[in-house]
This record gives structure tokens, sequence and C-alpha cells, in this order.
């Protein structure tokens, strides 16, 4: 089955790193009720949750996804480029030890997982201020062996390569040309964000249905209008803290028999 791990919004959210936006107050009880619809949008779509220990002195705790890249066969334990999400990633090695043999980015390798996109058994690592080419040579070492191919990818303008591009399918992406150069993923199906909506291009795929914030509704008529399944969440307090919502969660495949996620 599909699982996504989460880890609720911390109370200390307000000190989160902030990279490309100004800093704005973050309403923690709207981040948590939409992070709640989060949760059910991810049950919906056939997931299950599995939560990890709450971490209330880690601002930017609840956006999992920076700190592990899972395929079937390993789960890696990035290096977060922020010195302050490191401490994040210790109770997510504990968590996935449960699933999957672990390999873990050193230094001097940088790693967030919102660098990283996934398309089929290629992946590709946006050279960012989070993420550069040791992290990206170690990931390749763990990977390469199953059959990944991991390649770098540029992006300019935003935090991460996933704030730029998602994949929405096999052969399909999500993107902002105004940030990637679409080109560089051989995909045949390139949906563009509505220009009105640059932040628009982070949607999660999870069982061929996308989560996808509810703020941005000409780039979401523009993949119903291409035939995609959508599955609006309200994202917007979290925008603030310059996540979205493949940042909230890693979802990865685990055979039925391991640990029920709730
Ligand atoms: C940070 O700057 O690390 C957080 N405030 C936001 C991280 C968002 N994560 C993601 O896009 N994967």
């Amino acid at each position: 089955m599909v699982v996504a791990l989460t880890r609720e919004v911390s109370p200390t959210i307000d000190s989160c790193e902030l990279t490309h936006l100004q800093r704005e107050p973050i309403d923690l009880e709207a981040a948590r009720r939409q992070h709640r619809l989060y949760l059910e949008a991810l049950r919906t779509c056939g997931c299950g949750v599995l939560p990890l220990k709450p971490e209330p002195d880690l601002p930017d705790s609840v956006f999992v996804e920076d700190t592990a890249v899972v395929v079937d066969e390993v789960a890696v334990i990035t290096r977060p480029g922020a010195p302050s999400r490191r401490p994040e990633t210790v109770s997510v090695a504990e968590k996935l030890a449960e699933f999957k043999p672990l390999a873990k980015i050193e230094a001097p390798g940088i790693l967030d997982g919102g660098d990283v996109l996934r398309i089929g058994h290629r992946l590709f690592v946006g050279l960012s201020s989070r993420s550069n080419q040791a992290g990206l040579q170690q990931l390749r070492l763990f990977l390469e062996p199953y059959g990944y191919e991991v390649e770098a990818a540029t992006v300019t303008g935003c935090l991460h390569l996933k704030s730029a591009v998602t994949a929405i399918g096999r052969d399909a992406v999500l993107a902002n040309p105004a940030w990637v150069d679409v080109g560089q993923f051989g995909v045949s199906t390139v949906i563009a964000v509505d220009p009105a909506e640059g932040p628009g291009a982070n949607a999660l795929l999870v069982n061929s249905r996308l989560i996808y914030p509810a703020e941005f509704p000409l780039t979401r008529r523009r993949l119903l209008n291409a035939g995609f399944d959508v599955v609006p969440v309200p994202a917007s307090e979290l925008a603030k803290a310059e996540g979205a919502v493949t940042c909230c969660s890693v979802v990865f495949s685990t055979p039925t028999s391991s640990a029920p996620p709730i």
C-alpha cells in the first residue's frame, strides 16, 4: 500500500527558514486546520498516514519531504541544506528504518528532498541553495545500483526544484516555465501554471490523483481541462513558510504486512 510520513505543524513555525519570501505572521490554528485537511486528502487518495513524533522546537519540521528520498529499495536520509533543519532527520530515520534499509547523505553533501524530482526511474536534483553536487553524487551512488539515474537540474527564482516543477503522471509535469526549463526532463506532457499563479507548480501525485492548493484556480482549471483528477486543499498558511503540498509528506510504497498506518 501507499503511505505518507507526515508531522504536525510546530508551534514555532513562525521562526521558519525563509529564502524568497518576506516574513508574515502565520496563524497556527489555521495552519493546523489546513494541515488536517491535507491529511484527509491523503486518505481520500487511498494513502495511509504515518505521523512522526511532533518536534515543537523545530520550526520547519512539518516539511518532512526535505528529510528523506524514498524508493522501493532504500530510504536515503538527507542532510538538509539549512543547518536548523538537520535535527529533523533523526526521528525520520528511526521511522523509515521500520520499512526500508537506510542510506545517509554525509557532509560535505547537502540535499533537500524538495530538490529531488522523480520521474519513473530518473531522479533530477535541483542544484539550489539547499542541495549541492556532493549531495547529488552521494544520492547517485546509493540509487544507481537499483537502476535509477540521478541527474542535475537547473532551477532559478524559487526555493526548491519542486517549487518549480512536479511530476503529475508517468510522463507529465506541471511547471512554472519562468523558474525552470522543462526541456531537461524529456517528458511528453507539460502543463504550465497560469502566469498569474507562479507558485502553483507544486502538486502531489498520489495514486493517480493530484493533491493541489486551492489558491490556484486558474492552473487547477488547466489541469482539469487536461483530464487530471484534482483534489484541492487550502494551503495558504504553510505557503507563508515557503512550503506547499509535496513538502508536507514523504510518500512511499510498503508491503501491506508492515506496521499499520492510521
Ligand atoms: C524551509 O525554508 O526549509 C522551509 N521554510 C520550507 C520548506 C519547504 N519544503 C519543500 O518545499 N520541500
